[in-house]
């Protein structure tokens, strides 16, 4: 237990003989009545001496601090990252060390909603991740996805201003389909690869632990000889990738605001803890200059065929937090904070990064002393002159606060010195290389290239997953209202396929537009599985929910054999009634549910069962909410297994045999997949 939360629930007990704490101010004045305000008379006028009243009052008037400007939308959980290979050849930083057990900090977010924005928007999520590593914090602060929409940090205002709600109207919250954004995106072709990625299922996550994680830039790394290569982070979930579609998503925000904030805290709160893998793709100077593109360009990935991830480590996610505000609200990640061994490399977008956390955290936190929180504070000691500034809550002993000082040579504390050994020193100077020029406002030459990879993206993609992209363009640019932006954004597109173009265009209706001029040609190169959710997903009931509709008359065994039966493939089983409190089994006992058919919507489980007699597959059948249930699940792709008395329940919510929907026998293996060949059965993509 730390300091803080003792402070909060230590203290005096009861002097009456009860076990509670005794309730103070804040000044530890105990507390004889938190009902009522002091008044004068019984029917009187509130009384301005209240100090007891005056200061909850005052203290929760100022609870809320500015949310983050992007990803104010968030969940944390702290864990561990595991060191599992010996990565010393390219790496001297400690937290490498095989073996080593560093402590982490992790919050997911979404990107453009604001802090009570639901979870499931179409969007990008953050991965940020702070390591207490023995040598200082290293803050990894990437995306769940490999590229980024605009090359140089002087466009960042821009695209965020663009994407977030419109200045006049305040809406659409959280989401991209609106007129500013397509508008900046369709200016902008460097936007267009992550245009792909964003339109894909990538930006809807099926659980925050089913995604990957990606440092983005390149990034330099440097060895105990100083030798030095550059670095791309890779997160790999061991639960594999998993996203939802595009209506479940949207039913979701109806169903549960807070689907992934709730599954990532009862995952961990249930001992089913979340793991990552930590890839890295190494390379060096001579690597990067035989690529057709810029490893500087934030827009651009290394294809994992060209140039393999290896694993160097795991992370896992296995404690909640105490308390949202005092550690997921209040952490402070910043892409400048590195230890040694670890380093930036010249990406324009990484460089203005460097200053904007910081600056940033000022304004959240209204100190330049946020690093002193607990959830930002290092685990490993930390000692400077710096000194004094709002809310500083160390007390620092002695009159040393300058350096050079020779007060040790009178005797007393001289304080801490450098340590060239130790200190983080910067790639170049291990390098020798020279990073200098003429001051110039420009981009290298292949950063003009902006359709080459968009391209590799999209030929990477399954036909499943092409229509998914097609259709999300569509969808996106239905909701523009300005002539201009639509056809000037599938002109872009027809520079990455013009087959996409024309299926955007024919779903929208519009006639194809002519051709965008590409700044640099695109040139071929290889489409990658490594790209695809399709091509990578596990087929696993680890980690994933399966909703069983039971109602009276339900046979018991089988309720029983199914929820074990899950539980052995390390599945959640959940079960859904119609009542949730007394449903009678064929057994007679009384079964209570997990969930009551109206509140409980099958949107949020990866598969369903029937377990449902004659006679309640026929009452179903003419509840709206069962039909519904149904219908969703089969329109989701999921599998449906069902016993045989439960087919009129079935047939009114028009679920027609296929692989995914079974008898209970086969359901469980069943429900390790999603049924993606249904699809075009059951809606026009575009
Ligand atoms: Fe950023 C927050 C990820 C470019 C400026 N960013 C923020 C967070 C994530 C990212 C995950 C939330 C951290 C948390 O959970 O607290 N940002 C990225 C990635 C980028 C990126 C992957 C490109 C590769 N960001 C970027 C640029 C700028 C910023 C180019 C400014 C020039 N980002 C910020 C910020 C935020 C932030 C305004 C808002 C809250 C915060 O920093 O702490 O400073």
């Amino acid at each position: 237990m730390n300091e803080e939360r003792q402070a909060g629930s230590g203290g005096e007990t009861h002097q009456q003989g009860s076990d509670y704490p005794v309730l103070t101010t804040n000044q530890g004045i105990a507390i004889a009545d938190n009902q009522n305000s002091l008044k004068g008379g019984e029917r009187g006028p509130t009384l301005l001496e209240d100090f007891v009243l005056r200061e909850k009052i005052f203290h929760f008037d100022h609870e809320r601090i500015p949310e983050r400007i992007v990803h104010a939308r968030g969940s944390g959980a702290h864990g561990v990252f595991t060191a599992t290979d010996d990565f010393s050849d390219v790496c001297k930083a400690a937290l490498f060390k095989s073996g080593t057990e560093t402590p982490v900090f992790v919050r997911f977010s979404t990107v453009a909603g604001g802090a009570g924005s639901v979870d499931t928007p179409r969007d990008v999520r953050g991965f940020a991740v702070k390591f207490y590593t023995s040598e200082g914090n290293w803050d990894l602060v990437g995306n769940n996805i490999p590229v980024f929409f605009i090359q140089d940090a002087i466009k960042f205002p821009d695209l965020i201003h663009a994407a977030k709600m419109e200045a006049d109207r305040a809406y659409p919250q959280a989401g991209t389909a609106h007129d500013t954004f397509w508008d900046f995106a369709s200016l902008m072709p460097e936007t267009t690869h992550m245009l792909m990625w964003a339109m894909s299922d990538r930006t809807l996550p099926r659980s925050l632990r089913m995604m990957e994680g990606f440092g983005i830039h390149s990034f330099r790394l440097i060895n105990a000889e100083g030798k030095e290569s550059f670095v791309k982070f890779h997160w790999k979930p061991k639960l594999g990738i998993q996203s939802t579609i595009w209506d479940e998503a949207l039913k979701l925000q109806a169903a549960d605001n807070d689907y992934h904030r709730r599954d990532l805290y009862e995952a961990i709160a249930s001992g089913d803890y979340p793991e990552w893998e930590l890839g890295v793709q190494v390379f060096d100077e001579e690597f990067a200059r035989a690529q057709p593109y810029d490893v500087l360009d934030s827009t651009k990935l290394i294809p994992e065929e060209d140039l393999p991830v290896r694993v160097i480590g795991t992370l896992q996610l296995n404690r909640n937090p105490d308390n949202f505000f005092a550690e997921t609200e209040q952490v402070a990640f910043c892409p400048g904070n590195v230890v040694p061994g670890v380093d930036f490399s010249n990406d324009p977008l990484l460089q203005g990064r460097l200053f904007s956390y910081l600056d940033t955290q000022k304004s959240r936190l209204g100190t330049a002393n946020f690093h002193q929180l607990p959830i930002n504070a290092p685990r490993c000691p930390m000692m400077n002159f710096q000194r004094d500034g709002q809310m500083q809550m160390t007390v620092p002993q002695g009159r040393a606060n300058y350096e050079p000082n020779s007060l040790s040579q009178g005797g007393e504390d001289g304080g801490p010195r450098e340590c060239p050994a130790r200190g983080h020193s910067p790639a170049n100077l291990a390098s020798g290389e020279r990073e200098s020029g003429p001051k110039l406002r420009v981009r290298s030459e292949l950063f003009a290239d902006h359709y080459s990879q968009a391209r590799m993206f999209w030929l990477s993609q399954d036909p499943h997953e092409q229509a998914h992209i097609a259709s999300s363009f569509a969808f996106e640019l239905s909701k523009v209202e300005m002539p201009q932006i639509a056809p000037r954004l599938v002109a872009n597109l027809r520079n990455v396929d013009e087959g996409l173009a024309q299926r955007v265009a024919n779903a929208l209706g519009l006639p194809l537009p002519e051709k965008a001029p590409a700044s640099r040609e695109p040139v071929d190169m290889e489409p990658s599985d490594a790209l695809s959710i399709h091509k990578n997903m596990k087929p696993l009931l680890k980690g994933r929910q399966v909703g069983i509709l039971i109602a009276d008359e339900t046979d018991a065994n089988q309720l029983q054999q199914l929820v074990d039966a899950v539980g052995a493939e390390g599945g959640k089983a959940m079960i859904v009634a119609p009542r949730i409190h007394a449903t009678k089994l064929s057994d007679g006992t009384m079964q209570k549910a997990d969930g009551g058919l109206l509140g409980t919507p099958s949107q949020i489980f990866d598969a369903v069962a029937l377990l449902l007699s004659a006679e309640s597959a026929q009452l179903l059948a003419r509840q709206g909410a069962a039909v519904q249930w149904v219908m969703d699940a089969f329109g989701h792709l999921k599998a449906i297994g069902a016993t045989p008395e439960a087919q009129p329940l079935l047939d009114k919510a028009g679920v027609e045999k296929d692989a995914g929907v079974t008898d209970l026998d086969g359901f469980v293996e069943a429900a390790k997949h999603r049924y993606y060949d249904r699809e075009p059965t059951l809606r026009m993509l575009a």
